[in-house]
């Protein structure tokens, strides 16, 4: 009985003491570091821990609204006062975040009063250190058709003429990225550890085409399994070869008040025999069949109305909308397809999309 009654006393002297260092001291902070990897315990708070079955424990985190969530599902404290990363944070995210955390504990009296022994708000400021622990992911600004990058080199190249640029991007700090083949004709064509792939040497291209396949790597992973980045497949072709699009497929979003004249976006081609200023771009009626059945008979009784809404520019590629669209007319399936057409001006070749 005794001990309990000098517990009681220390406290109380001890909340008194602080209420009096609050009036007079800015907010306090605490500062943490761990890495982006961790999970476990990163700090103790030690005064606000329960100490006796008496103690009303009252635990409150403010965080900042755009890392609500993300800072909820990763950090959890105990009535010891302990503070625990239950996920690992990312570094990519943020580098450094701060919140409050207050803390609230109530002591019952015997009389039934409650004594404050705790009232504390502390600025809790976490930095996170890198790991590398991200794959290199590709960066390429280069026509991707299913699944596949485009070259051309002629039959007839020297020794290392450029062929294709590899480009990746690791956002990790340490990172040091290299480039290797892993399917391929390595007499034929060199990849350097910049990504540069080059014709190798003077043997001569004798096929029409060849394809390779490559990776890039991450000397500095420190996560064995994210080192290399998906691999890129790249065909080379030695012969003529048709321009080709930047993309599969375009899809551009129009609201049914943009005005008449807007630009909606822009196709994009590559011409690999010539410069891509000799390039025209038409739009062509949507392909019929499959399961278009909205628009395969609006083509049949309209007569391609919908190309009246559209117009393409021909050497630059943007698109523009040239009278209001209206919901209500496409309410069943409101998305419109296209096909669309390049034309290499001096040899005519045709591409679609
Ligand atoms: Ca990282
Ligand atoms: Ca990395």
């Amino acid at each position: 009985m005794l001990r309990v009654k000098h517990f009681q006393f220390r406290f109380k002297t001890q909340s008194i003491r602080h209420r009096r260092q609050q009036s007079v001291q800015p907010p306090s902070r605490l500062t943490i570091r761990f890495n982006e990897s961790y999970i476990g315990l990163i700090s103790q708070i030690k005064y606000c821990r329960k100490q006796t079955s008496k103690d009303h424990l009252e635990q409150t985190f403010q965080f900042p609204p755009t890392y609500e969530t993300f800072l909820r599902e990763r950090l959890q404290i105990n009535d010891q006062g302990q503070l625990f990363v239950l996920r690992p944070f990312d570094y990519e995210l943020f580098q450094t975040i701060t919140f409050q955390f207050h803390c609230l504990i109530l002591e019952q009296q015997n009389g039934g009063m409650n004594l404050t022994r705790v009232n504390r708000t502390e600025d809790i400021q976490l930095i996170i250190d890198d790991i590398n622990d991200e794959p290199p992911h590709w960066i390429m600004d280069e026509p991707y058709q299913y699944g596949t990058y485009f070259g051309y080199v002629e039959k007839s190249a020297r020794p290392e003429t450029p062929v294709f640029r590899f480009k990746a991007f690791d956002p990790d700090t340490t990172s040091k990225l290299t480039y290797e083949i892993v399917y391929g004709d390595k007499n034929l064509f060199h990849l350097s550890s910049d990504g540069t792939l080059t014709t190798h040497s003077n043997q001569q291209l004798l096929s029409p085409m060849y394809n390779l396949t490559v990776r890039a790597i991450d000397l500095n992973s420190q996560v064995p399994s994210m080192a290399r980045s998906t691999e890129a497949h790249l065909l080379i072709r030695t012969d003529r070869f048709e321009p080709k699009f930047y993309r599969e497929k375009y899809i551009f979003n129009v609201s049914e008040y943009t005005q008449p004249s807007t630009i909606i976006g822009i196709i994009r081609a590559k011409s690999y025999s010539t410069t891509s200023e000799n390039l025209r771009y038409f739009l062509q009626q949507p392909m019929t069949g499959g399961t278009q059945t909205v628009l395969q008979s609006g083509s049949m009784s309209g007569g391609g109305g919908d190309m009246y809404e559209f117009k393409i520019d021909e050497t630059e590629g943007s698109i523009k909308i040239l009278k209001m669209l209206r919901y209500s007319d496409h309410h069943n399936n409101n998305t419109k397809y296209f096909t669309g057409k390049i034309i290499l001006f001096n040899e005519r070749i045709f591409c679609e999309w």
